[in-house]
């Protein structure tokens, strides 16, 4: 009876927030690992499991051109890598080397054009163009290094998604940069050269038929709307497409109206997009876990993925310049973990956004231990989702609940909600400024 269980409901109560109480008997991890191991898994039944970790230096060559600040810097990566050495967890993952992305593989994501600009934009030819060819783009720079570094990334998730897919990994983390759920079809933009992510989700289904991947859960919680990705299989019904993402009624980067919870794929790929659009900051450990439990776990369950590969920006983390929002890292794990429940538990992680150097570093640390199979205690305080996000995940399951018969049930009624931020702050600061602006014109 275990299987007709849902994965989600599987949490011990430590992990309940006030959206999703607790459910008994919990059963512990060493119950999950022997039911993945019975259905097939890559971890064998008592096996610690195999978490591929890659890193790779030559991906801090995309910097700055002339050393100007900049959020999407190579620091990212190594306070990241100094975290996990520190933690000792590093040393208990599969060491994984970068290697550059074929072409041929690109190219079943972005025109020749694009391709030939980011292989070209770090040529010696380039140099007095590079800046100009790079204001022409939306958030984007380039240096001598940004070609190698972007099919380097491209190639590394390519990597670790077909280890994963293969069995010879139970999952893995892809530490790349530059990030790429921005980058479209036939443009580079926001921090973004290629999409890293749909060029091996494209690898897997259309270059590996021998890997048996044929259904591919794409999680995008990186704060920002995973625009490029969106477009990508916006048709396609074999690659199911989640992104959660700050939308402030479109005025939230990059500002497009199709991170609307409207947007839902076309043709045959209807129903297989979701978006989840925040009305606002702020938003907290308590409102992803109300997202996960309320619309992407009961859609995931019956998706029934054979892989999972995550868009991971950890800029909806607390202390993130960019983002506004505070999931804490025992957040991320806690959505980590009800993800494991999902494809035998084969999750590759790529890295995306995420701008505060020790907010990335604990995230990603906190989500490489639950990959391996740490137990943890979610210790964070307890917080309440927010009224409107009660509002948005009732709208995202009204769009789709012809699509997915399971979220027309109802959505409990008892949730202790919290009323959105108030910007009182923010309107004093203005009234402070209008009243001295106001006493200068009297006074002059
Ligand atoms: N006023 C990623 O997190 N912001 N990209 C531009 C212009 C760009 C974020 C603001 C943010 C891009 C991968
Ligand atoms: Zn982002």
């Amino acid at each position: 009876v275990q299987s007709s269980r849902l994965p989600h409901r599987d949490a011990p109560p430590q992990f309940s927030t006030p959206l999703c109480p607790p459910v008994s008997p919990p059963p512990g991890r060493g119950d999950r690992r022997r039911r993945m191991a019975a259905a097939g898994a890559a971890t064998p039944v008592g096996a610690a499991p195999r978490v591929g970790l890659l890193y790779d230096d030559r991906m801090c060559a995309h910097a700055t051109p002339d050393g100007e600040k900049h959020p999407e810097n190579p620091e990212r990566l190594r306070a990241i890598r100094r975290k996990l050495d520190a933690e000792g967890v590093a040393s208990r993952c599969v060491d994984m080397k970068a290697k550059e992305a074929k072409e041929k593989y690109i190219a079943s994501v972005h025109t020749p054009n694009h391709i030939k600009l980011i292989r070209d934009i770090s040529s010696k030819e380039y140099d007095y163009r590079r800046n100009k060819t790079a204001r022409k783009f939306n958030s984007i720079y380039f240096n001598e290094g940004s070609s190698e570094s972007a099919f380097l990334a491209a190639g590394s998730v390519i990597e670790v998604a077909e280890k994963v897919a293969a069995g010879e990994l139970s999952s893995a983390i892809a530490l790349v940069r530059p990030p790429g759920h921005h980058a479209e079809h036939n443009e580079p933009m926001g921090f973004c050269l290629f999409n890293n992510v749909a060029i091996a989700a494209n690898y897997l289904l259309n270059e590996r038929p021998d890997l048996g991947i044929n259904k591919i859960l794409i999680v995008d919680w990186d704060v920002h709307h995973g625009n490029g990705t969106q477009k990508m299989f916006y048709s396609d019904p074999r690659v199911l497409f989640f992104s959660v993402h700050r939308f402030d009624y479109g005025s939230f980067y990059p500002c497009e109206g199709d991170a609307s919870h409207c947007f839902i794929g076309e043709g045959a790929g209807e129903g297989y997009n979701i978006n989840v659009p925040w009305e606002h900051g702020k938003c907290s450990d308590a409102d992803y876990v109300a997202a996960w439990d309320h619309v992407l776990l009961p859609i995931a369950e019956a998706f029934d993925p054979d892989i999972i590969l995550l868009s991971a920006g950890f800029d909806a983390a607390m202390g993130d310049p960019l983002g506004g929002c505070c999931i804490t890292p025992d957040g991320y794990a806690l959505l980590l973990t009800k993800l494991l429940g999902f494809a035998k538990g084969r999750i590759v992680m790529a890295l995306e956004g995420g701008y505060n150097l020790k907010s990335i570093a604990n995230s990603l640390c906190a989500c490489t231990k639950v990959l391996l199979g740490d137990n943890f205690t979610y210790n964070s305080p307890r917080m309440q989702p927010f009224e409107s996000t009660w509002r948005v995940i009732q709208m995202v399951r009204d769009e789709l609940k012809a699509y997915w018969p399971v979220l027309s049930s109802k959505l409990p009624d008892n949730v202790p909600l919290r009323s959105a931020p108030s910007y009182i702050e923010v309107n004093f600061i203005f009234l402070i400024f209008f009243l001295v602006t106001l006493c200068w014109d009297l006074l002059g």
